[in-house]
């Protein structure tokens, strides 16, 4: 069996395979509840074949949401829709997860297909982004965020806690954390956005101790065998690559220590200045060096779409999953295919049994 097709157990969870689906925001609720949009898109992935499929990020509080399309989960109507999704996920095979986040200085924008920008501050729907530090990201989201007070940190805690309750309760069976894109949690790591003076800032310890406080606060009520897991930016392509992805390797260390179960490996995205090298599996080999480094089990995902190159980088060691994006979108079945590309024996039946018996019968290649 290649490897991509190996089940994978990380505590109570197990993946029947190494495709997981990455979180994708979709901008399609109202007040932050699924629909069926959501109902239609979460079963068709499951139904594609992957082991693991991630809900979107998923905001702990109003004002964290990235849009007001987002999806939420700080009050109960939010948290009440979801058990469907999570059957609907579980009844084809694949285990149910969910991101949550907080958006800090990117919050109150337009869908990405409406312009991909702030909105204008007299929008009725927009709101007062807050952020470690009343510093704009800058180009499309120029937008100055208020500095949070040591009040406003204990609550957006408090947030993600109660967030990952309802999460919990829901029955979510892999959680992660969103400390990745330049959100709330990425914009204390990284000091393109944090100049803060205080415990939360400055030194690499206090630029880690929300995430840290975050994530020990969480794993708190998070079921221990559950795996509870972060999407983190470990690096920014700033041109401070050797150092930034040295003091983040120490930091996810200190993330294992705290509990914390597998990382997503992923970029910062914290300055438009960025020069991010796009390109086939540009991000494996930082993975592998995370993953390495500190002994976690990991992932990473951009650009990963070739079935070979997926299993290769599970063959060798320099992954545990690949999470999966765009080529999912394109292809819900991407599971399917690349089963059959990869000679596994009735690879059909990665897909439930009104395809795959057609599938299976009349194969044509
Ligand atoms: C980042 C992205 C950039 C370019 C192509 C695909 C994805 N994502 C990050 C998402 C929001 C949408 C853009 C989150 O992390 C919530």
């Amino acid at each position: 069996m290649p490897a991509l097709f190996d089940p994978y157990t990380l505590k109570g969870a197990t993946l029947r395979n190494r495709v997981a689906v990455s979180p994708m925001c979709q901008y399609m609720a109202e007040d932050g509840v699924v629909n069926d949009w959501h109902a239609v898109h979460y079963e068709g992935l499951a139904r594609g074949g992957a082991g693991l499929v991630v809900v979107e990020a998923t905001a702990v509080s109003p004002e964290g949401s990235i849009t007001p399309a987002d999806l939420g989960l700080w009050n109960d109507a939010q948290a009440d829709a979801l058990p469907p999704i999570v059957a609907s996920i579980k009844k084809w095979g694949s285990v149910p997860g969910i991101q949550i986040g907080h958006a800090g200085r990117k919050a109150s924008a337009n869908r990405p297909w409406e312009g991909d920008d702030h909105m204008a501050e007299d929008d009725p729907r927009a709101w007062q982004p807050i952020a470690p530090s009343a510093l704009a990201f800058g180009g499309n989201l120029p937008r100055v965020p208020e500095a949070m007070t040591l009040d406003d940190i204990a609550r957006v805690r408090e947030d993600f806690v109660a967030a990952a309750i309802r999460a919990r309760d829901a029955g979510f069976e892999w959680l992660v954390l969103h400390f990745a894109h330049g959100y709330l949690g990425q914009s204390f790591w990284s000091d393109h956005s944090n100049q803060r003076d205080d415990l939360y800032g400055g030194s690499a310890e206090n630029r880690g101790r929300f995430l840290l406080e975050t994530l020990a606060a969480v794993r708190a009520v998070w079921p221990a065998d559950r795996p509870l897991t972060a999407r983190f930016g470990v690096l920014e392509f700033d041109g401070r690559d050797e150092q930034v992805l040295a003091e983040s390797i120490d930091l996810v260390r200190q993330f294992k220590a705290g509990g914390l179960d597998f990382i997503d490996v992923s970029i910062g995205f914290s300055t438009p200045q960025a020069q991010i090298p796009w390109g086939a599996n540009f991000m494996g080999p930082i993975a592998e060096r995370v993953r390495k480094e500190t002994g976690l089990p990991g992932s990473t995902s951009w650009y990963i779409s070739d079935a070979e190159q997926a299993n290769s980088m599970i063959e060798q060691g320099q992954l545990d999953l690949v999470m999966l994006g765009r080529p999912l979108l394109a292809d819900p079945h991407w599971t399917y295919a690349a089963a059959s590309k990869l000679g596994v024996e009735r690879a059909a039946w990665t897909l439930p049994a009104p395809y795959a018996h057609w599938l299976e019968r009349y194969r044509t290649a």
